[in-house]
């Protein structure tokens, strides 16, 4: 049994230490942020996220995982799981880490590892970090193991690929990489590969930018499909029949803290990041080009009501963060646009209404923004009963076109130019 530290018990860290306390380790996850320790300590969350809510009800329970506002200085493992923002010039935002590495410096210990799980610029590790551990008077490598280990964790789903993932471990030398190997190995059943530091860093972002520009190219292809009368959706359905052609989906842009941000991260450390930089301008033009169509939609903006359904960054759980919904509503507010919007998942304070008929009262235009699973069961006839408009605009191809042309609606598709 360790002792383990983790730094930040948001999305990435709470997960990782209720896991490893699930695996009999002494857990504490301490964060600055009070409301988030003082749920932990009662055993409750404050995010959502499927089965997360019984494994850290019972880790709490059983004594193992705890919360705390203060740094503890007598744990084996530090984790440093704290999140890398961007800033508005789009570099990264490296505060929390460092902060974070300055905290558990003077706490460190001989035979003490640290490893950093936050999606990072490449060489974080060994120009941020080091210089700021090595102040502790231990030397890096030798006295204290340190490795780069980054989360990649899909949301909806964390603790099933915490759990089964492979997971790459880039240690700043060979031990450092063995030390944290066999650390991850008590929770991790996928394969465990072994790189550098720098390395590691890299294979985090280009995960998540392979992913970016793909997207890119699948939003390129909808504008392109509007403009040249075919529709992008049967393209992809067709064009993924090819054994090695794999179009990813077109939708209103790119949300979430990962995919939307970690691009930028090579676009500032690199000049050689085109692609990867139209990629992400690609994506973030999304909100304004569904901005556009809506105005196309109603011929103008004039005092109509625009109900969007979802605001979160994808469907089925709570996170807004980045999320393009949250653009697009922002960019029709400053157009003086009234719009309600749709989510039960997210925060209620943001101004959500949760049921779709009340959210669509007197609409002139519903638009699908988030696939989230209740809008499966919408009844369509009660919908075209409480709108004052007909249109709906699905921008992630989910309802049945038929269906709704059926009960009267004027069916608008994201990317559909036939
Ligand atoms: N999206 C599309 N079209 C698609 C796929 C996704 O528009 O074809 C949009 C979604 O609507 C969403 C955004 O992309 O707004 C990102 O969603 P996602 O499900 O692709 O990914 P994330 O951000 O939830 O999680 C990603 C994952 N990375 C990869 O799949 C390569 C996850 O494994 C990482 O751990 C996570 O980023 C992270 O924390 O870095």
């Amino acid at each position: 049994m360790k002792s383990i530290c983790v730094v930040g018990i948001g999305y990435v860290g709470l997960p990782t230490a209720a896991m490893f306390a699930s695996r009999g380790h002494r857990v504490v996850g301490f964060d600055v942020n009070k409301k988030a320790v003082n749920a932990l300590n009662k055993g409750k969350i404050i995010i959502e996220e499927p089965g997360l809510k019984d494994l850290v009800k019972q880790t709490v329970e059983s004594g193992l995982l705890s919360g705390t506002t203060e740094c503890p200085d007598d744990c084996d493992v530090y984790i440093i799981a704290v999140p890398t923002p961007i800033n508005p010039d789009k570099t990264a935002d490296m505060r929390y880490v460092e902060a974070a590495t300055r905290t558990i410096t003077p706490c460190l210990r001989e035979g003490n590892i640290v490893v950093l799980e936050s999606t990072s610029p490449p060489r974080t590790v060994e120009d941020l970090m080091l210089p700021i551990l090595s102040e502790s008077g231990l030397v890096m490598g030798e006295q204290v193991y340190v490795a780069h280990s980054p989360e990649r964790i899909l949301p909806g789903q964390i603790l099933y690929e915490l759990r089964t993932n492979s997971r790459i471990v880039g240690g700043i030398n060979e031990k450092s990489s063995q030390a944290v190997k066999e650390l991850y190995s008590d929770i991790c059943e996928g394969e465990i590969c072994l790189t550098t530091a720098t390395t590691a860093e890299m294979c985090k972002l280009m995960e998540n930018t392979f992913r970016d520009v793909n997207i890119a190219l699948a939003n390129e292809l909808a504008k392109m499909s509007e403009e040249l009368g075919v529709n992008a959706w049967e393209v992809i359905e067709l064009a993924n029949k090819h054994p090695r052609v794999n179009l990813h989906q077109p939708g209103p842009g790119v949300g979430g803290h990962c995919i939307a941000l970690d691009p930028w991260f090579l676009v500032e450390k690199s000049k050689n990041a085109l692609l990867i930089h139209q990629g992400r301008l690609i994506n973030d033009s999304m909100p304004r080009y569904v901005l556009e169509k809506i105005r196309t939609a109603l011929g103008g903006f004039n005092g109509q009501l625009v109900t969007l359904l979802g605001v979160t960054y994808k469907p089925n759980i709570d996170d807004v963060r980045e999320s393009p919904i949250m653009k697009l509503w922002g960019l029709l507010k400053k157009e003086n646009v009234a719009v309600n919007v749709c989510d039960s998942h997210a925060n209620e304070k943001i101004g959500c209404i949760n049921n779709v008929y009340a959210a669509s009262d007197r609409a002139s235009i519903v638009v699908l923004c988030v696939n989230h699973d209740e809008f499966k069961d919408i009844d369509f006839d009660k919908l075209k009963e409480v709108m004052s408009g007909d249109i709906i605009l699905d921008t992630r191809n989910f309802f049945d076109k038929d269906l709704l042309e059926s009960k009267g609606f004027k069916y608008m598709l994201l990317g559909n130019g036939r």
